[in-house]
Formats: C-alpha cells, structure tokens, sequence
C-alpha cells in the first residue's frame, strides 16, 4: 500500500513516521535532518498491513521535483493513502501553493482516492495558527474537493498527530481485505487459545507496540503506544546470568531466543509473555491462579497452534 506523505519542509512529517511506526518518543527525533528527496520505508502497521511509506522531503528544490513533467506521475500514482502535513505555525501563502498543485497531481494521477487527511501541526506551540492555516488552505477550492478534505489540528509533539495518523490507518485496513483476512485468521487462532486455556491473550505489534489483536474485543493501552515493546529490556542481564550457568553446568550453550518468555504473577493471575517470530509479543492472562491453568497456558505457547501464529508473522517478509 503505497502511502504517501507530503508538505513543506520542517513541517514533522518524519517525526511522525518515525515516532508512529517505529514507537520512538519525541525525543529522540527532535534533531532530524531535512528528508533528501523521497525516503520509502516498509511498515507493518499493527502486525497486519503493510505499508510503503514514501515520506517526501519538503525542501523547495524537492518540490519542484516531484512537480515536474519528469516525476510528478511516479509521485503521485497509485496511491492508497495520503496525508498532507503542514506546520500550523507557518502562514506563508506558497504553502497555498504547494498544496494546491498537490491535489492536482493526486486527482490526475490517482483519480480513486477519495479522502486527503490534512494535518496543521505543532499546536503545542503558542504561535501556532491553524485557524488561519485551516482557512488559507481551503479557501477557493470547490465544493467536490471540500468534501474530501479531512483537516484535523494536531502536535507530534504531544501525540495527537500519532493517534490521527493510527485512526487514519485503522479505517483503511477496514477497507483491506488481505488484511482483514489475515486479522480473521489470527482472531480464530487467540479464540482458541482461549478455549484450551481459560485464560485472555493479547497479542502487540513490536515496531509500533499497537494491539494486532485480542480474546477482550477492542483493547487500547496508552503506555505502551508509542513505544517499543522490547522483552530484552525487561531484564536486559538475564541473558548473561543464563548462559553462564548453562556452562556451569555442562549444558549446550544457548541462544537468547531461548529465554523467549516472561512471567509474571499477581494475587488473581499468571501473566505469560512471550515473543512471536520476532515481529509480535503474545500475552497470556490466566482467569485464576490454579496450576493446571498455568501449564494448559505453557502447552498452548509452545505447541503447534503457536506456531500456526508464528507463520502469519513469518510470511510477512514475504510480503
Ligand atoms: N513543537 C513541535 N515541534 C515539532 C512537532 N513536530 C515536529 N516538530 C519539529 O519540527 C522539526 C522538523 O521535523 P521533521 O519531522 O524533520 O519535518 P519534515 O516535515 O520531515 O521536514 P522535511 O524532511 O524537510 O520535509 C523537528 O525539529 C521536529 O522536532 C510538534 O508537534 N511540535
Ligand atoms: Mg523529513
């Protein structure tokens, strides 16, 4: 799915990327550098779509690249989505411009998109003003295009550009039917995790520490968006300790895949956690702290359904 991200330059297209599909904090891309041209990254967006990300850079020697007779067909066909990003702060009329010819290009060369989701950005800052922004960039445009416009004031900054951009993305997977048919497979296969076991499962995307799916229905967690769901650093020195009392005592060395799961207990509940080919991390609540629970939960993560579940990540680099 091609996916298309455009807007002026410093406006915080990549930091969007970066902070939504990889789970970074903010922090860490304050210091981005301009985007050079197109950068094109795949994602795996909540562990069952996959997206190619062209994020263009915004620089005017770039625009009037992708602008040109030579580009401009490459740039803007066959797009699934699209999203325009501005800097809310910025009332420049060439931002006027720029996004004018941008509609232009997407309508002429993918004529079947049917919504533009328009970001104004950094309203954490004081002089932000997407009011003004908001009028700029929809005045004179008729009433066709109107409707397709979908403006929505947001801050990477304080995370309501990640939620938009989530929201965006839920809504076109409601329209994939390859990703919906592979939701559907892994939906039955937690389903009947949850019947051998008595017990609820979570299953997270790792690159964006989005839900994929669960045995509750509809589940959001705010910590762990935007975030890195890493077992390793949990308890980033078991492996050390491990191995050497493998060697200890005489056992064959071991891999850290081999320490693939965690658990925890509470007063109620035995909490399993356990990695899923590399790409998801499955969690395991038990309804009750009796120990047959417990082992039906250790059978089910280890045997052949589990690896039912492993093999729709795996096929994913086929994609
Ligand atoms: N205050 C604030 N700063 C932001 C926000 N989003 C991005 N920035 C900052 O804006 C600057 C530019 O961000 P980038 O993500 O590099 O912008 P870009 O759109 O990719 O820029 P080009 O690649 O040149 O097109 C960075 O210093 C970000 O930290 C926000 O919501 N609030
Ligand atoms: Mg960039």
């Amino acid at each position: 799915m091609k996916t298309l991200i455009f807007g002026p330059a410093g406006s915080g297209k990549t930091s969007l990327l970066r902070t939504t599909c990889l789970g970074y904090n903010f922090m860490k891309v304050v210091n981005l550098k301009p985007t050079k041209g197109i950068s094109r990254e795949n994602f795996i967006f909540r562990g069952i779509m996959e997206l190619n990300v062209w994020d263009a850079g915004g620089q005017e020697v770039y625009m009037k690249r992708y602008f040109s007779e030579k580009q401009r067909e490459l740039v803007f066909s066959e797009i699934t989505t699209t999203v325009f990003m501005v800097d809310a702060t910025v009332s420049d009329p060439r931002v006027k411009d720029v996004f004018e010819k941008y509609l232009m290009n997407v309508f002429e060369f993918s004529p079947h998109i049917d919504r533009i989701y328009v970001l104004l950005n950094k309203i954490d800052l004081p002089e932000s003003e997407e009011d003004t922004l908001y009028k700029m960039l929809s005045e004179n445009l008729d009433e066709d295009m109107k409707e397709k416009l979908h403006f929505t004031p947001v801050s990477v900054k304080e995370g309501t550009a990640q939620h938009r951009l989530i929201e965006i993305l839920d809504y076109e997977i409601q329209k994939s039917t390859l990703s919906l048919q592979r939701l559907g497979k892994i939906r039955h296969l937690l389903d009947q995790f949850k019947i051998d076991t008595l017990s609820e499962y979570l299953l997270f995307n790792r690159p964006d520490g989005l839900l994929i799916a669960s045995t509750l229905g509809k589940f959001e967690s705010k910590p762990l968006e935007f975030m890195k769901f890493e077992i390793g650093t949990l308890d980033s020195n078991m492996y050390q300790i491990y191995k050497k009392i493998m060697k200890l005592m005489n056992k064959p060395s071991i891999s850290p895949l081999d320490l693939s799961t965690i658990i925890y207990e509470s007063d109620s509940a035995h909490i399993l956690i356990r990695e899923v080919a590399n790409e998801a991390i499955l969690m395991a609540v038990t309804k009750n702290k009796d120990e047959n629970v417990f082992f039906d939960v250790m059978k089910t993560i280890s045997g052949e359904k589990f690896e039912d579940l492993k093999s729709y990540f795996k096929n994913n680099e086929n994609l």
